[in-house]
C-alpha cells in the first residue's frame, strides 16, 4: 500500500460523498455539494424520491406547514415559479413539487433508486465511508451523510394475533401506490396521532362503517385549508426574502406571529380572545398565542381547556366528546395536529370512537378487533400508529465508526450528537435535522437548508485547510446532550409520553431528542461554531492510504 496525498485519493474514489435518501435533504444535497465541486451520489431505498412525501401516501395526508413556507428558500427564481395550491399542500403536490426541484435542477441523475443501505462502516485506514447496500453493491466516499428523515421507519404495534388477521392491513406512513377504495368495508383505524386525525374524516366518508381505537387522544386545531388566489401568492412572492429571514429567526422556522406576552397575566377574556382569533386563523399558530404556553403548567392549561370547549362544542354526543378530550398532557408537549373536520366526523351516523383507557385492545382475530369489551368485526385495519422516530431509521443500519464503534450501541441510553449533526467516533458523517437539533419541532425545510448549507461549508473548509477528517470530541458532545435535557427540562415536553420522548416504543430510551432551544438560537450556534474554526470538533489532516 502506498500513501497518497489526498488529491491522489480522490482520483481513485468516483465519489466525494454518499448521501442516504432522496427526500428535502437528499435533493438540496445534491444541489449544494454539486455547486462546491463535489461528486456524489444519493441512494434511495424507494423507487422514487420525495421521502416522507413518497411514502406517506395515505387519504388525507397533507403537510401542517403552509405550503408558501414549507418550501426550498434557495432558489429565488424556484420560489416565484412554484404555484401553490393550497394554503396546506396535500402529500400528492409536495411529491409533484419536489419531482419539479429535481427536474429543474436536473438532480436525478445522481439519485439511484431501488437501493437500501444497510451499512456504512468507517475505514479507519483509508479515510473513507465503505456502504453496503441491501442487493449487496458497495460504494465508498470519503463523507458519508444521512438524509434519512426523522420519521422514515414505521411502526406496527406488536398486538396479540396480528398475523392472524384475514384482511388487508395498511400502514399509513407505507401506503399501497395505487390507493385504497374503502367503500361498502367496515374499516378500524388504530392511533389518532396526526396520521389518523388527516386520515379519519376522509376515510369516514367512504367507508360503511368506520371504528377509530384511540389509546390516547390528541390537541387538534382546524386548518381551515383552501386554494391560494393568484393574488395571495403574489402578495407573499412580493415579500419573499422578508419572510423566508423572519422564519429562519424565529422560534419554530415558521412566520407564526408570535405574541410575546405571557397567558398567566391575561385575564379571561383576553386568554379568550386570542384563542378565538388563533382558531379561526387556523394551524400551528395556535400555539404562539402567548409566550409561556410550553413553559408554564397553569398558562398551558388555559390553551388545553379552549380546546376542551371547542370539542365539547362540535361533538354531539357528550360520552364522545368527553373520550376525545385530552387531559394526560399539556397541549403542544406531543405535536399538536392539524385537521379538516375530525372532531366534526364523530357526529356521523358510521363512525364510531373506541376509547381503549376504558376497554383495552386485547387482541386482533381473523376478522375483528377484541377489546375487553367484545369484538369489533372489520375487513381491513389501518395502521395509524407512527414511527420509531429521529433514530429508528439509522438504528437499521448497521454503523461503525472508529474501532468498529457501533452507532446504535453508543446510543443504547439515548441519542449523542453535537449539534445533532455529527457523533464522536464517526468521522466525516453527518446527519441532517438528527436528533439534538431543532428538526421536528422546526419547519423541517428551514432546518434541513440550515444543515445541508452548514454541511457544504464545512467540506469546503476542510478542503480549503488541506483537512481530511472532522468529528466532534466526546467532551463537546456531553456538553451539547446536557445543553440539551436542560433546555427540555425548562419546557414541558418532557410531561408527554411522546415519540419526541422515545415513549412509543418499547423499550426506547426516554430522552427528550429533539433542540428545544429554537431554530434562530441554534442556527446562531452553529454558524459561530464554524465562524471560530469549528470549535468541539478535531480536524484531522492525516493522509490516509489509497485503496489498493
Ligand atoms: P403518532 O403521532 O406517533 O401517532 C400514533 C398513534 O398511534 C397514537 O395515537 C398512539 O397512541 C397510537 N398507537 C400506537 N401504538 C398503539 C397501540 N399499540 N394501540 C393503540 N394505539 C396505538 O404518529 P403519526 O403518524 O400520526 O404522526 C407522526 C408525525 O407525523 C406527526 O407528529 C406529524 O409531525 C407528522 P398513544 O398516543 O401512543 O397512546
Amino acid at each position: 500500500m502506498t500513501v497518497h496525498t489526498p488529491h491522489h485519493q480522490d482520483a481513485l474514489t468516483p465519489y466525494d460523498a454518499i448521501i442516504v435518501g432522496a427526500g428535502f435533504s437528499g435533493l438540496y444535497l445534491i444541489y449544494r455539494l454539486r455547486q462546491i465541486g463535489l461528486r456524489v451520489r444519493v441512494l434511495e431505498a424507494g423507487s422514487g424520491l420525495g421521502g416522507t412525501w413518497y411514502w406517506n401516501r395515505y387519504p388525507g395526508a397533507r403537510c401542517d406547514v403552509e405550503s408558501m413556507e414549507y418550501s426550498y428558500s434557495f432558489s429565488p427564481e424556484l420560489q416565484q415559479e412554484w404555484e401553490w395550491a393550497e394554503r396546506y399542500a396535500g402529500q400528492a403536490e409536495i411529491l409533484r413539487y419536489l419531482n419539479h426541484v429535481a427536474d429543474r435542477f436536473d438532480l436525478r441523475r445522481d439519485i439511484q433508486f431501488d437501493t437500501r443501505v444497510t451499512a456504512a462502516h468507517f475505514d479507519e485506514q483509508h479515510n473513507l465511508w465503505q456502504i453496503y447496500t441491501e442487493s449487496g453493491e458497495q460504494f465508498h466516499a470519503p463523507f458519508c451523510i444521512m438524509a434519512t428523515g426523522c420519521l422514515s421507519t414505521a411502526r406496527v404495534p406488536d398486538i396479540e394475533g396480528l398475523e392472524q388477521f384475514q384482511g388487508p392491513q395498511y400502514h399509513t406512513g407505507n401506503w399501497p401506490h395505487e390507493g385504497v377504495d374503502f367503500t361498502g368495508q367496515r374499516v378500524a383505524v388504530i392511533g389518532t396521532g396526526s396520521s389518523a386525525i388527516q386520515s379519519i374524516p376522509v376515510i369516514a366518508e367512504q367507508a360503511a362503517h368506520l371504528y377509530v381505537f384511540q389509546r390516547t387522544p390528541n390537541y387538534s386545531i382546524p386548518a381551515h385549508n383552501h386554494p391560494l388566489t393568484r393574488e395571495e401568492q403574489q402578495a407573499i412572492k412580493a415579500r419573499y426574502d422578508e419572510i423566508r429571514r423572519t422564519a429562519r429567526e424565529s422560534l419554530f422556522g415558521v412566520c407564526f406571529d408570535p405574541n410575546d406576552r405571557p397567558a398567566a397575566t391575561a385575564t379571561p377574556e383576553d386568554l379568550q380572545q386570542a384563542y378565538e382569533y388563533r382558531w379561526q386563523r387556523g394551524g400551528l399558530s395556535f400555539l404562539t398565542a402567548f409566550n409561556d404556553l410550553l413553559v408554564n403548567e397553569q398558562a398551558n392549561e388555559t390553551a388545553a381547556e379552549f380546546v376542551r370547549s371547542k370539542i365539547r362544542a362540535i361533538v354531539h354526543d357528550p360520552a364522545v366528546a368527553e373520550d376525545l378530550m385530552p387531559t394526560t398532557y399539556p397541549i403542544g408537549t406531543k405535536r399538536i395536529c392539524v385537521d379538516t373536520n375530525y372532531y366534526e366526523t364523530f357526529n356521523r351516523a358510521n363512525v364510531t370512537l373506541i376509547n381503549l383507557r376504558k376497554e383495552p385492545l386485547e387482541a386482533i382475530t381473523t376478522h375483528s378487533i377484541r377489546t375487553s369489551k367484545g369484538d369489533y368485526p372489520v375487513n381491513c385495519i389501518v395502521f395509524a400508529t407512527g414511527f420509531d422516530a429521529m433514530t429508528g431509521t439509522l438504528a437499521k443500519i448497521d454503523i461503525r465508526g472508529r474501532d468498529g464503534l457501533d452507532l446504535k450501541e453508543q446510543w443504547n441510553h439515548g441519542p449523542r450528537t453535537y449539534l445533532g449533526l455529527m457523533s464522536a467516533g464517526f468521522p466525516n458523517m453527518f446527519m441532517i435535522t438528527g436528533p439534538g437539533s431543532p428538526s421536528v419541532l422546526s419547519n423541517m425545510v428551514v432546518s434541513i437548508e440550515q444543515h445541508v448549507d452548514w454541511v457544504a461549508d464545512c467540506i469546503s473548509y476542510l478542503r480549503a485547510h488541506g483537512q481530511q477528517t472532522i468529528e466532534p470530541t466526546y467532551a463537546a458532545q456531553d456538553a451539547w446532550v446536557e445543553h440539551v435535557n436542560t433546555v427540555a427540562s425548562y419546557t414541558l415536553f418532557p410531561k408527554a409520553a411522546s415519540w419526541y420522548m422515545g415513549a412509543n416504543i418499547p423499550g426506547k430510551p426516554r430522552i427528550f431528542m429533539p433542540y428545544a432551544g429554537g431554530v434562530n438560537v441554534y442556527a446562531q450556534k452553529c454558524a459561530e461554531i464554524a465562524a471560530n474554526g469549528y470549535t468541539g470538533f478535531v480536524l484531522h489532516a492525516s493522509e490516509a492510504v489509497a485503496l489498493a
